[in-house]
């Protein structure tokens, strides 16, 4: 029974310095399957496609942007994912995917700027940023 007791208080502890442990862990960059690990990716300006090797999902080509975008991969759902996401700066518009394939778009910036999504504030959710 006290060896049971010992065990049961064991896992519990483990268990809770598990959770602290990964509540403190940055997330991954360009993990585009939420699975913990980076994943290798190139967006090809060219067409358009980001080519995503990842352990989970495999090989993909996914159509999301055009000649002249800039690649900002970010977690901006925070979801535990990266999201797939374009500046586009003919426009100054910033077009983000979600894992379901939705995407959505908001203006943001001037002309000339660099686009530096990150983590501003600390809620585990990128914020899209510019610097001129
Ligand atoms: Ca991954
Ligand atoms: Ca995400």
């Amino acid at each position: 029974m006290k060896k049971l007791l010992l065990s049961l208080l064991f896992i519990q502890i483990f268990s809770f310095l598990n959770f602290a442990n990964a509540q403190s862990r940055p997330p991954i960059q360009f993990d585009y399957d939420g699975d913990g690990r980076g994943d290798l990716s190139v967006f090809r300006p060219s067409n358009g496609v980001w080519y995503i090797e990842s352990f989970y999902l495999g090989s993909q080509a996914i159509q999301f942007g055009m000649n002249g975008d800039k690649p900002v991969p970010a977690d901006y759902d925070a979801d535990g994912a990266t999201n797939i996401a374009v500046f586009r700066p003919s426009n100054n518009f910033w077009y983000i995917r979600n894992r379901s394939g939705e995407f959505f778009d908001l203006p943001f910036g001037l002309p000339g700027d660099i686009p530096v999504p990150a983590d501003y504030d600390g809620d585990r959710r990128a914020e899209i940023g510019r610097t001129h």
